[in-house]
């Protein structure tokens, strides 16, 4: 009876982070963290990343269902993500926006095709292989500014955290993703000149993706993706 009380204490530890990942659960807007789920749409595989760098789910998440609500948020403001617990896997975050095409709304539109732009950033520091740091370790939510040239109009926000921990094997790098739902207003009539597809952007190779992040240590990270647009 000892053994199996111990046993399975010891099971409940390891197992319980693995059941309770962290997700990208609301808008941060005006400076208020919104409800959960109220402008991010809420996928099925609550406590698991997507591995698959070229599925549909790449794009917002497994089962990722259209929120009811879309934030309207002023061009040139602070936006972004808050987390249900802090992110607790080492790892790296780009965040992305793409404009809604016309016809369709932030809440009605998959996010398919070419049309995604980076937005933000958070890059692991190196400094030639004594050390690597995760600045995404404990993050508990991520603002990033919603460029002040953007035309009006419906946009979907992308987060991402990869977590790194298992990187060294092809699809071992783990993506948290949400997408959220926003009208831009007061912008300008700029947008970027060119863009990537989600999923698309990454092919799993990427040497900030298929990366071992503790033996040889990293003596420079490459972030995936594009640069952020400015
Ligand atoms: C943010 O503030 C603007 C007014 O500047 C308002 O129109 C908008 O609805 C607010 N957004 C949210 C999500 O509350
Ligand atoms: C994150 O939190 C853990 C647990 O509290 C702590 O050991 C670690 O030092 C923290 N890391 C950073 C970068 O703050
Ligand atoms: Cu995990």
């Amino acid at each position: 009876m000892k053994f199996f009380a111990a046993a399975l204490a010891l099971a409940a530890t390891v197992v319980s982070p693995v059941a309770a990942h962290y997700r990208w659960t609301s808008l941060i807007v005006n400076g208020t963290t919104t409800t959960a789920y109220q402008y991010v749409r809420q996928s099925t595989i609550y406590n698991s990343p997507v591995t698959d760098v070229s599925s549909s789910a790449f794009t917002c998440n497994q089962g990722a269902t259209a929120a009811s609500g879309i934030a309207w948020t002023k061009a040139g403001n602070p936006i972004g993500f808050a987390l249900d617990q802090a992110i607790y896997h080492s790892g790296t975050l780009n965040a992305y926006m793409a404009k809604v095409p016309a016809g369709q709304t932030a809440a009605t539109w998959n996010g398919a095709g070419n049309a995604w732009f980076k937005v933000g950033q958070i890059t692991p520091k190196t400094n030639g292989g004594t050390s690597i740091t995760f600045p995404t370790d404990n993050l508990t939510q991520y603002t990033f500014t919603v460029p002040s040239k953007l035309p009006d109009g419906d946009y979907l926000v992308r987060i991402e955290h990869i977590a790194l921990h298992a990187a060294s094997a092809f699809q071992g790098a783990q993506f948290y993703i949400s997408c959220g739902q926003i009208h831009v207003f007061g912008g300008g009539s700029t947008l970027p000149s060119s863009y990537v597809s989600i999923p698309g952007v990454y092919n799993g190779h990427e040497p900030g993706i298929q990366i071992n992040i503790y033996y040889p240590i990293p003596p420079t990270y490459t972030q995936p993706g594009p640069a952020v647009w400015s």
